[in-house]
Order: structure tokens, then C-alpha cells, then sequence
């Protein structure tokens, strides 16, 4: 769709997503009201700046269903972050919104390449993260076969990739390295396996993370984004031209602000990504600071789409560390943790949280790989001075490295978490 009918139909749709959560939610109705702003008053995609923000702390005042705008008996299903404390998000779907997020994760498995002849082993948690069902009612939309192995039981996953002939694998970026150093200790090949793509998200990654995939697994690796407030996994995708993944603009109202000021940024620049949802019925969501750090690019992709493209995550911006008034992201860490030989991809940033993830230096645990790891000190040493040197000059602060055998460090297999607070560090 051509931008200028795309933005025609993002206003109609907004102007009635307006009007539709003002009637309903008192807690859009008074914060409109709070703003002076009324349903009428927007006339233009940008008066969406009119609007107020939502917060994962508004999901936490009205718990559980003081944001929907149905009544209980029009929803047909209820999803939840995972929320590692207080309460989870409760994401809760009408038949028609699921129907859309069927669409919508069928048009990104469409855009990644994928077509009812792959076979789609479904690697995301099944049960209330998104992930699972998400991936899997749109697998079986476009046709897939889809395979519900959900996560763990690695062993089993790799039987049926070999036995089922998988060609397409959905799960994090992390999983699909567990599956490779699984597959490396049964002695399978999975490089000349019948798999050939992967859809890959729900956690940040780098680039040189997507280069050490898809040169072990021999496929192509592919970025999938999307949040449990919004919708689940689908939001956005990447097409095989790897510049960004395409937001399915014709739902979702994506803009980039200031996280600090709350001001819009103009396309290009880099800040957090908020977004309007457009067409849902059962809990539509205003202006949801995702917390994410990218930029937008409304150019034209190489491949045709018009929709706009979102630059890989740098990192949340909750999960910036300071150091000496630096502001450092993990994903910028593992981009240069992949670059220096000798190291495996697996690593932990330790902060130190009483301390306002203000430090004077930064701490990371860094698995050396098996071909290199030595009990000859020198050897070590000089990996470790190595590292250094490189983070030093890439980051511009100076980071203190712990190497660590190989394969001590946990693993997890759904989401990698790679900042540890300094109280809960493992015993090595
Ligand atoms: O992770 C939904 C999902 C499932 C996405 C499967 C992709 C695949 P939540 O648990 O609510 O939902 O977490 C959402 O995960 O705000 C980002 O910080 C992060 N995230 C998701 N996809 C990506 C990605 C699911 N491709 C949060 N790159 C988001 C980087 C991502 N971060």
C-alpha cells in the first residue's frame, strides 16, 4: 500500500480506537481529560502526540481487567507476560482479536519466506506467554505444518527436526545456540539438516549474534518482535533483506520519543518505541512506552513493503547501565564479546542494583569456548587483556572480565537473562 492511503487508514482507524477507549475505560477517560484532549480533537496521525502515554505500571493499577473494553463473555482467551515480579500483564483477546494476530503472524512467517510446504518446529513456550500460541495459530493460518514442541527437552527437539524433516525453527536467538551445542555433543549435523530459517526474538541480539546462528545451524535467521501489552509475538518482522523488521503499520501506530523528555523524534533517530494499537477490540492500548530502543525507516524496503522498518533493538531502556555517566546496553557487550576469538556466546553482565546500576566499572563473565580454554595461565591472561583492550575502546569505559570454563554458565531456555544483580550470582 502506497504510505499516503497506509496513513489514511491508520487515522480512520485511530479516530475510532479514540473514541472506543474513551467511552469505555475511565482510565483513558480521565487521563484524557487530565490532558484537556477529547476524541475530536484528533484530526491529523499527528495528534497522536495529544494523547497520554500507558505504562507497564497502568497493566499493574488495573489489574486485571480495568483496561478491557469488552464484558467477559466476548473473551474467548487470556495471555500474560511473564512478569518476574508483582503482577503479570494480562493480555486478554476477543475471537476477532485473535483472528488478527492469527493474520498477523501469518503475514510474518509469509514475509520471512516461510510457505505451507515448511514444516514449523514451534520452539516458544506454550501456556500464557505469547510466544507458544502466538507463533502456532499463525503457523497453521499460512498453512505450516506446525509442530508444538514448545521448550526444553532439547534432545527431543533435535530428533525431530532430523526425523520430521523441520525446515523452519521459531524460539529465541539463545535457544537456537542450545540447540547447536546439543546437536554438536549427539554428533548431528544440524548445518546440513533439512532446517532453513528461523524466526527469532522475545530477547535482544546482535548482529554478529545472527552471523553466529545462522553459520552454525546454516540457516538464514530472521528478527520476529512483538510484547504481550500490544499483541504477542507479530508486531513486526524481518524479510529476508535483514534492514529492519517491518511493523504491520495497518494495526499498529509506531512512534519513537525522547524517553527521556516523552517528545516524538523524528523517523531515523533513535529512541524509545511507543505504540498505538489500532483494530483491537478487547483491550486496545494507547501510546504503550515499550521501553525499547530503535529508530524507525519509512523508505521503501528492498523487497517492496512500504511499512515502516525498526532498527534491531539496542536495548530497553531499563536495561541501560551507567558507567561513569557512559550509558552501556547489553546487546552493544555481546557485540563485541562475538568479535574476539576464543569466546563462546554466552555471557553475564553483573550490576550492582542497590548501587542505582551506577558503577565505576563494569563487570562481565565471559564463557571461553572449549577449543581454547587452557589451564595455561598466560594463555588466558591474554585473552582476557584482549577483551578488555576491545571493550575498552568500543564502549568507551572500562569493564573488569571473569573467564569462565566452558559451559558453566546457566542456561535458559526461553528468554537469556544477561544482567544478574550481584546477590543473585551463581557459585561457579
Ligand atoms: O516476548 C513476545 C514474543 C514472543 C516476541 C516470541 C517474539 C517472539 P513479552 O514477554 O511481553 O513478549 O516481551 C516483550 O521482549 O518489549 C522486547 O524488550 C523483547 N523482544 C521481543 N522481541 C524482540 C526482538 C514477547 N526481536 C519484550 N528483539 C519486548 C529484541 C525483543 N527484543
Amino acid at each position: 500500500m502506497p504510505r499516503q492511503e497506509l496513513e489514511e487508514l491508520q487515522l480512520e482507524r485511530l479516530k475510532k480506537i479514540v473514541s472506543y477507549v474513551y467511552e469505555r475505560v475511565p482510565f483513558y477517560h480521565d487521563n484524557m481529560q487530565k490532558l484537556g484532549v477529547k476524541p475530536e480533537d484528533i484530526q491529523t496521525l499527528a495528534d497522536v502526540a495529544k494523547l497520554p502515554f500507558t505504562s507497564k505500571l497502568d497493566f499493574r493499577d488495573n489489574y486485571p481487567f480495568g483496561l478491557t473494553c469488552v464484558p467477559q463473555n466476548e473473551i474467548v482467551c487470556v495471555h500474560s507476560s511473564s512478569g518476574t515480579t508483582g503482577k503479570p500483564v494480562i493480555a486478554p483477546y476477543t475471537q476477532k482479536d485473535i483472528d488478527t494476530w492469527a493474520e498477523l503472524v501469518a503475514r510474518s512467517l509469509a514475509c520471512a519466506g516461510i510457505t505451507r510446504e515448511d514444516i514449523l518446529q514451534n520452539a516458544y513456550g506454550y501456556g500464557m506467554f505469547t510466544g507458544g500460541l502466538g507463533l502456532h495459530n499463525g503457523g497453521k493460518q499460512l498453512g505450516a505444518a506446525v509442530i508444538p514442541a514448545s521448550t526444553g527437552n532439547t534432545k527431543r527437539q533435535l530428533m525431530m527436526i532430523q526425523d520430521l524433516g523441520t525446515t523452519a525453527i521459531s524460539c529465541t536467538p539463545s535457544y537456537a545456540l542450545i540447540l547447536h551445542e546439543s546437536a554438536q555433543e549427539l554428533g548431528i549435523d544440524l548445518y546440513n539438516s533439512t532446517l532453513r530459517i528461523g524466526i527469532l526474538g522475545a530477547e535482544p541480539w546482535s548482529e554478529n549474534m545472527r552471523a553466529d546462528i545462522e553459520s552454525k545451524l546454516g540457516i538464514t535467521a530472521l528478527g520476529i518482535y512483538g510484547l504481550t501489552e500490544i499483541m504477542g509475538p507479530g508486531v513486526s518482522m524481518e524479510c529476508p533483506h535483514k534492514s529492519g523488521m517491518h511493523i504491520w503499520e495497518d494495526t499498529f501506530l509506531a512512534e519513537i520519543i525522547d524517553p527521556i523528555t516523552g517528545k516524538p523524534l523524528p523517523y531515523g533517530e533513535q529512541g524509545e518505541l511507543v505504540i498505538t494499537t489500532l483494530t483491537k477490540e478487547a483491550q486496545p492500548i494507547l501510546r504503550f512506552r515499550t521501553k525499547d530502543i530503535t529508530s524507525l525507516n519509512i523508505e521503501t524496503c528492498a523487497c517492496g513493503r512500504t511499512m515502516a522498518r525498526m532498527a534491531r533493538i539496542t536495548g530497553r531502556s531499563d536495561d541501560m547501565i551507567r558507567v561513569r555517566g557512559v550509558s552501556v546496553f547489553p546487546s552493544q557487550i555481546e557485540s563485541v564479546l562475538l568479535t574476539v576469538e576464543g569466546i563462546a556466546p554466552q555471557y553475564m553482565i553483573v550490576v550492582d542494583r542497590q548501587n542505582a546500576f551506577a558503577s565505576d566499572e563494569l563487570e562481565i563473565w565471559v564463557e571461553v569456548s572449549e577449543s581454547i580454554f587452557s589451564d595455561e595461565m598466560t594463555l588466558m591472561t591474554a585473552l582476557q587483556m584482549k577483551l578488555q583492550r576491545e571493550l575498552d575502546s568500543v564502549l568507551g569505559v572500562k569493564a573488569r572480565i571473569k573467564l569462565v570454563e566452558p559451559r558453566k554458565l546457566a542456561r535458559t531456555e526461553g528468554k537469556a537473562k544477561r544482567v544478574v544483580d550481584r546477590s543473585e550470582l551463581p557459585r561457579l
